[in-house]
Formats: C-alpha cells, structure tokens, sequence
C-alpha cells in the first residue's frame, strides 16, 4: 500500500496541530502508524490521497447511515447553502428538524438544536441540574460523553485509547460533583443513591455502550436506571449520539423499550454536518433560556445548512421501512464472520466492535483486559487488504446502507484471513 502523499501530508500537520490532528484517535497512534489523509469518500468507500480505496466502517464515527457524500443529503444541503450559510437568526429548517426529532422520541417534547455531541451534553446536564436544583451527576466508568469538564472522568473512546482517564486541566473542584458508577453494575448506582439521596441531579448513560467498544446493557439495566432515578427524583439522560437513528428510528429507546427524561443526539442527526440536540420532558426543557434561568446559547445553532443536511438525513430514514432489516442482516454476516475467525465480538444492531480477550466483555474493567497489540495488527491486517476500520480498540465498527452484499462478503473473506493470521 503506498501513502507517499498520507505520509507528506502528516509531516506538515504534525508541525502545526497537536499530533498533526483535530481530534486525537484519528492520529492512529495506538496501532503503530502514521494516519492516512482522506482525498474523498462515496457510498461504502473511502480515498486515500495515495488513491488507495478502502470499505469504510467507520462512517465518520458514525453518522453516515447512508453512506458517503448520500445525493438526496448533498443536493439538499447545496440548496440550503444558496441561499445562505448561516443567518443567526430563525428559520423554517430549524422547526421541519425539531418537528421530526420529537416525532421519532416520544420522550422529547421539546429540543434544542446545537453544533456538537459535546455541547449537547454539556447542555443537557446544565439543564438536569437546573431544573433538580441538585448538583451531582452519575456517569459510567468507560462511557464517553464528549469533552466537557465534568464528564472527563474515567471517559471512554479516545481517553481509553490514549490511556488518559482522567485529562489534566480540569480542576479538581470541576469533577468534585462527579460520581462514578460501573456499567452493568445495579450495586454501584444503588449505592451511590443511598449516600447522596437527595443530591443527584441525573444519571448521564449510553443506553448502548460505544465507546469502550460497544458494549451492550444486560437484561433490565436500563430499566433499572429508569426506576432507580425516578425513584430519588433525578433525571434519566440517554447519550444517544452514536445511537439515535442507528439502532431504531427511535433510537435506544424504541430500541430497548425504556424512555429517558432528557435525550441527546448527534452524528445521525446531522446527516453529516456539525449538528446536534438535546431534549426531553417539557417541565424540563422550560427551565432554558429565554423560557427560563439555564443558560445556553450559539451563533451557528441550527444553521440552515447543517438542519437542511439532518432534515434530509431522517426523511430518508422515513422512507426506507426496511432500513434497519437491512442493516441487521449485513451486520449479522459480519458479526458470524469475526466468530469464525475467532474473535470474541459484541454487536447491537449495525453496532460492532471485535474484542482480543477471552473475557466476556460487559464493563470498562472487561474491556481493558482486550489485547491492544492484537487489535493492531487486526487492524492493521485489514486496512492493508482494503477495508477501514476505527484505529482504536475502543470503538465501535459502524455499517451503513451504502455496505452492499459484495462489500460484506470481501470483508468476510478478510476478517477470516485476519482470524488466521492471529492464531
Ligand atoms: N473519539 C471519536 C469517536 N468516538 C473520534 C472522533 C474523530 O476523531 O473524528
């Protein structure tokens, strides 16, 4: 595989962007390279600058749902864009993508579109605690809420990768209200509920684990949490950036049957673009600005370009009736592909992550015991015979709409060599 260019390319990033990146997973540290730069991306492929094209799973991380550069997005998101990038004013986008938001989560009564997961968040946790009066919030050991302050505690995804549980520059006074609990673990919730009945202001979860590798809820987790809060009087925030529209149209929700009282969204929800969303029960969401004393706001807040591009995103998830059933076959392929191969995988609908452990993988503390090295040379293994996958054990593998059937038998064949190659 040639990466002439990828290589002279990374020579002039790394003198002016920390690691030579905007976002530090993507700098392929972890599995001994240096990263490829992209040239373009269509359907289930992506370009090298070398011109080395590769099946993509790992779809921007996730919001390609349909594939790379999906025409009906494009056109719509050229058209928006004539008639203006940005106005910092209302609009009529903003309205048609709130309207179906609300219509696919039952839950969400009112929203807010924002630019990213990471300010969603940082959002909907103002709001929790806001509209609780409490300041405490629970997060999971290994699940990955962005970069906010409060919630870089224990963090999955890149945290993980670069084995930075906790970041340096965030004061300690930042995280003091932070309480941590284990993934999976009734124990360490109840527990944490029972020291501070009257103080947690939400309990922020993936409904879906993705950020530790994907890691699914037991049987009756989240309806656990769905009690456990209601019962001390806070609120139930569902993360679902990586699966809001991916593993049902409604999301975890719909997906596991257990509603949250606030809801976040992205990727999807942006149909490629940098746009995302918080929301939830009514009484809560009147609590912001100007309704109420939360503060939030942004100047490219449901700009016209990024709604046009999520509008376009869900009508095409509304129109395909069969779109889950498709990805779930093609996933499923895959997902027997790596059992063949020996490879323990965890998979959730298009959701996948390959672990090198004998350990059932159900916590942080399961899925740090993967073998790091042998994720490398899998991956490694399988970027060389021309399928993309995430650079980090600690992601998850993400299949779209574009994968044909031929895509998903070549990656089938590669994935049995790759189990070949490990043993
Ligand atoms: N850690 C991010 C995904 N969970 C990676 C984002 C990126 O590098 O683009």
């Amino acid at each position: 595989m040639k990466t002439n260019c990828s290589d002279a390319l990374y020579h002039r990033a790394v003198k002016l962007m920390p690691g030579g990146v905007n976002s530090p997973v993507r700098a392929f540290r972890n599995v001994g390279r240096d990263p490829l730069f992209i040239d373009h991306a269509k359907g289930s492929y992506i370009y090298d600058a070398d011109g080395n094209k590769f099946i993509d799973y790992v779809c921007s991380w996730g919001p390609d749902i349909f594939g790379h550069a999906y025409p009906p997005i494009v056109e719509a998101v050229k058209k928006a864009c004539e008639k203006g990038l940005t106005f910092g004013a209302c609009h009529e986008g903003e309205i048609v993508l709130a309207e179906k938001i609300i219509s696919h989560f039952p839950s969400v009564e009112m929203v807010r579109l924002v630019n990213s997961g990471t300010e969603a968040v940082m959002s909907a946790i103002r709001a929790a605690r806001g509209s609780t009066g409490r300041d405490k919030i629970i997060k999971f050991e290994g699940c990955y809420h962005g970069h906010c302050d409060p919630l870089l505690v224990k963090g999955g995804s890149g945290l993980m990768t670069h084995a930075v549980p906790d970041s340096t520059g965030v004061p300690k006074s930042f995280t003091e209200h932070t309480l941590l609990a284990k993934y999976n673990d009734k124990r360490s919730v109840s527990d944490l509920f029972e020291t501070y009945p009257n103080e947690i202001a939400c309990i922020i979860v993936e409904p879906c684990a993705a950020n530790m590798g994907v890691v699914p809820p037991q049987k009756g987790y989240l309806q656990y949490l769905r009690e456990i809060s209601k019962k001390y009087g806070a609120l139930l925030i569902f993360d679902e950036v990586i699966t809001g529209f991916r593993l049902s149209d409604g999301g975890a929700q719909k997906f596991y049957g257990v509603n949250a009282d606030m809801t976040v969204l992205g990727k999807i929800v942006g149909g490629g673009m940098p746009l995302a969303a918080y929301g939830g029960r009514r009484d809560i969401m009147e609590c912001i600005s100007p309704l109420g004393q939360v503060y939030q706001a942004g100047t490219l807040s449901g700009n016209p370009a990024a709604t046009a591009a999520g509008i376009a995103a869900l009508t095409a998830i509304e129109q395909d009736p069969y779109l889950y059933d498709k990805l779930e076959i093609r996933s499923e392929k895959l997902e027997t592909a790596m059992r063949k191969a020996g490879l323990n995988v965890n998979r959730v609908g298009s959701l996948l992550t390959a672990f090198f452990t004998d350990k059932a993988v159900t916590d942080y503390e399961s899925a740090c015991t993967s073998d790091r090295g042998k994720y490398a040379a899998y991956f490694n293994f399988l970027l060389e015979n021309g399928i993309y996958t995430a650079p980090s054990q600690f992601e998850a593998m993400f299949v779209s709409a574009a994968h044909s059937d031929e895509d998903i038998d070549i990656t089938c064949n590669v994935i049995e060599k790759a189990g070949k190659m490990l043993h």
